[in-house]
């Protein structure tokens, strides 16, 4: 079903706020404001808003550790998911988890994974719960291309086939896992194709421009919805900044950077928009400006957040004695 221009208007706003709260706490980060890891999602902000805008509210969501975008496209509070950044009390995991493990089960999202390849495993035991309880739920599963080479990949996608799971694969191939590309460390470089090995359908997607996105996702999870089997999708994207706070990049061209660049979800929607006439440079402006005092007004409260008391380290270590 086409998208309403509304809701092409929200994601182009939704994709500018998570661009914009990636380039702020990237700039956190260098403040020493936000400590441990931070990987940005910057470039990739298509793929997680056309999926999860696809999905039900109650399907659920794993992801890796690149998921600041995810959990925003979710629903997540963008106020607490930036407090959670800096370590504070009024994070989404009161300050314990940090950048690499968003968790909300209001919203379904079970994380934010820290180890490759390991959301994958935990997304099939999400789809098997699904099954198990007689749900009508599936389980949208988000992960790297670094991903596909671990050992739990194969397990996973073995056992969903298997087992007729609801589950919906998705690959970023973004080319690289860290400084790694894909053609350096896959002997199948069309990661789309390994999921045939075990049975299950897949397909790739231009993962730059959202409403190719959307078209992908929408028959993928009604198809996941209806057949009760997994379905994988390899979408291609690219992250602009380096694979974590410390990374120069060497490893790849400035050309290359610059034409990925130039296929710029945001700027793709934009000019969409633009030439149907349901957004004009005006609006633009004033879309931007209004995400720009929102992302400094979530900064603000991060920043004037409390840390976490010394007592909160006993708190949810034990369950309660029955
Ligand atoms: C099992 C395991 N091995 C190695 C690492 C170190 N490591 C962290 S991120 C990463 C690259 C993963 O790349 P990819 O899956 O493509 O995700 P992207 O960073 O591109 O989003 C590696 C090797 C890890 N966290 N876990
Ligand atoms: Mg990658």
């Amino acid at each position: 079903m086409p998208l309403a221009r509304e809701e092409q208007i929200g994601l182009y706003r939704k994709m500018l706020l998570i661009r914009r709260f990636e380039d702020r706490a990237g700039w956190a980060y260098t403040q020493d404001k936000i400590g441990g890891y931070l990987h940005l999602y910057i470039g990739q902000e298509a793929v997680a808003c056309g999926f999860l805008s696809a999905a039900r509210p109650d399907d659920y969501v794993i992801d890796a550790y690149r998921d600041h975008g995810h959990f925003l496209a979710r629903g997540g509070d963008p106020r607490a998911t930036m407090a959670e950044l800096y370590g504070r009390s009024t994070g989404v995991c009161r300050g314990k988890g940090g950048s690499m493990h968003l968790m909300d089960r209001r919203i379904h999202f079970y994380g934010g994974t820290g180890i490759v390849g390991a959301g994958v495993g935990i997304g099939v035991g999400l789809a098997y719960a699904a099954k198990y309880r007689g749900e009508d739920r599936i389980c949208l599963n988000f992960f790297g291309d670094g991903a596909v080479n671990t050992g739990l990949f194969h397990e996973s996608f073995n056992l969903a086939s298997l087992w007729d799971l609801p589950i919906l694969f998705i690959c970023e191939n973004n080319l690289y896992a860290m400084g790694t590309s894909v053609e350096r460390s896959s002997a199948v470089p069309r990661l789309a194709e390994r999921a045939c090995a075990y049975a299950i359908e897949s397909t790739q997607c231009d993962g730059m421009d959202l409403l190719r996105v959307r078209e992908c996702a929408e028959p993928a999870i009604a198809r996941v919805r209806e057949t009760r089997r997994p379905y994988f999708v390899e979408a291609l994207t690219y992250r602009y900044r380096g694979h974590g706070a410390a990374d120069p990049g060497t490893y790849r061209t400035r050309e290359q950077v610059e034409r990925w660049r130039q296929r710029d979800p945001i700027g793709l929607l934009e000019d969409h928009l633009i030439q149907q006439g349901a957004l004009t440079k005006e609006i633009v402006e004033q879309i931007a400006d209004e995400v720009e005092d929102e992302v400094e007004e979530i900064l603000r409260f991060a920043d004037e957040s409390p840390w976490p008391p010394p007592e909160a380290l006993y708190e949810g270590v034990f369950a309660p004695a029955p």
